[in-house]
C-alpha cells in the first residue's frame, strides 16, 4: 500500500499548506506544491491557504494584492482542487493565525530565526525593508500549520528548514504544557522539489524574480517556448542529469520528469545525442501540455468573482471554527483569563 492509501485506510489525516499571493505563480510553485495538493485531496482533510499575511513581509501594491488573492483561489480550483472537499481561504480572514503567531513568538528564540536561510536571502534582496515580519515569518508559518493539528505539509524543499523549526516550536510547547499540538511531517516531492531559475539554474525559480527566469502558470505556449529556448544550459552538449555540473540541463530533465514524462534517466537516455534544441522542444511540449487545462479552467473561473468570493467566505468560516478550537486550548494552557 502507498503512504497515501495507508493513511486513508486508517483515519483521515490533516494536510495544511499555503502559497503567497505575492506574484504570478510559477512552474516551481506548481511542481513543488500545487500539483501535490491535488493528488492528496481525496485521502486527507486538506486545508490550502492563501497566505496574504506572509505576502506583506515584502511591500505589496494593495490593489494587486487584493486582486491576486482571488486569482490564487481561481488557480487552486483550476488546478483541480474541489472547494467543497478542501478548505481554500485567505489567511487574513481567520484571525487565529496572527493570534497564535504572537504566542509562538514567545516560544521561539532569536538564534533560531537568525539561522533561517530564507530570511538571509530575502533581507539581501530587500535591503531597504528588512522588517520584523520578514524575520518572524517562520513563526507565523508554524502557527498556520499547528492551528489545524496538521499531520502532513506538502511543500517544496525550500520550506524544509521552516518546517523543522515549526516542529521544534511545537515540541517545546508540548514539553511545557502537554500534548497540545500534533507534530507535523513534511511531504516533499521526490522529483521537482526545487525547480531552478531558467537564467541562473543554481538558484530557485521564484515568482518575485525577473520574468525571463521563470515560467508563469498562465504563460501562453509561445511565451513558454521562448523562455525555454533561452534557458541557460552549458557548452558540452551532453544530455545527462548532473545538477552540480550541469544545473541547466538537469533542471529541464527534472521539469519533464515531474510533469510525467518518465524517469529522469530514461528521458536522458532517450534524448542522448539529440542536442539541447530537442531537449528544449520536448520540455516545452511537456510544460504546455501540463498547463493548458489549468489555463482554460482558470480563464473561466477568474471571470466569476462572485463565485470565488463565496468560496473564500464560506471556507474561512469553517477554517476559523477549526483554528479557534486549537487557539482556545493554547490560550487556556498559557494562562490567559477565561472569557465570560
Ligand atoms: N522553485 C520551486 N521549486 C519547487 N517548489 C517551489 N515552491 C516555491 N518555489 C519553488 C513551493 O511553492 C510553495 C509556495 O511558495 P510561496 O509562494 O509560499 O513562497 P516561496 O517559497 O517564497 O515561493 P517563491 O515563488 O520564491 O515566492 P516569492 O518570490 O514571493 O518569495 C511552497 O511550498 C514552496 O516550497
Amino acid at each position: 500500500m502507498s503512504e497515501i492509501q495507508n493513511a486513508a485506510a486508517e483515519k483521515k489525516q490533516v494536510i495544511f499548506s499555503g502559497i503567497q499571493p505575492s506574484g504570478t505563480l510559477t512552474l516551481g510553485n506548481y511542481i513543488g506544491a500545487l500539483r501535490n495538493f491535488v493528488k492528496l485531496q481525496n485521502d486527507y482533510d486538506c486545508i490550502y491557504c492563501i497566505v496574504d499575511e506572509h505576502a506583506i513581509t515584502v511591500r505589496q501594491n494593495p490593489a494587486d494584492l487584493r486582486r491576486r488573492c482571488l486569482e490564487l483561489a481561481a488557480i487552486y480550483i483550476a488546478s483541480g482542487l474541489d472547494p467543497k472537499k478542501n478548505l481554500i481561504y485567505c489567511q487574513s480572514h481567520v484571525s487565529a493565525h496572527a493570534e497564535l503567531a504572537w504566542i509562538l513568538n514567545c516560544f521561539t528564540y532569536m538564534g533560531e530565526l537568525n539561522r533561517m536561510t530564507q530570511f538571509k536571502a530575502k533581507s539581501a534582496a530587500h535591503a531597504d525593508n528588512i522588517n520584523a515580519g520578514l524575520f518572524t515569518y517562520p513563526v507565523l508559518m508554524a502557527a498556520d500549520i499547528l492551528l489545524y493539528q496538521t499531520n502532513l505539509v506538502p511543500v517544496g524543499v525550500d520550506q524544509k528548514q521552516h518546517l523543522e523549526l515549526c516542529r521544534d516550536i511545537a515540541q517545546r510547547f508540548n514539553g511545557i504544557y502537554g500534548d497540545v499540538f500534533t507534530i507535523p511531517e513534511g511531504y516533499i516531492p521526490k522529483v521537482g522539489a526545487k525547480i531552478m531559475s531558467l537564467q541562473e539554474p543554481e538558484k530557485k525559480m521564484s515568482k518575485s524574480d525577473p520574468e525571463e527566469t521563470y515560467i508563469a502558470l498562465l504563460d501562453d505556449a509561445d511565451t513558454i517556448r521562448r523562455k525555454i529556448r533561452r534557458a541557460v544550459t552549458d557548452s558540452d552538449g551532453e544530455i545527462r542529469y548532473d545538477p552540480e555540473n550541469k544545473p541547466g540541463v538537469s533542471n529541464l530533465l527534472s521539469i519533464m520528469s515531474a510533469l510525467g514524462a518518465g524517469e529522469i534517466d530514461a528521458i536522458a537516455a532517450e534524448l542522448q545525442g539529440k542536442g539541447y534544441g530537442e531537449l528544449k522542444n520536448r520540455t516545452t511540449e511537456c510544460v504546455v501540455e501540463a498547463l493548458s487545462p489549468l489555463q482554460s479552467e482558470y480563464k473561466r473561473l477568474v471571470a466569476d468573482k462572485a463565485y470565488l468570493q463565496s468560496v473564500i467566505d464560506e471556507n474561512a468560516k469553517t477554517a476559523a471554527y477549526l483554528a479557534n478550537k486549537t487557539l482556545r486550548k493554547v490560550q487556556k494552557k498559557i494562562g490567559y483569563a477565561p472569557r465570560g
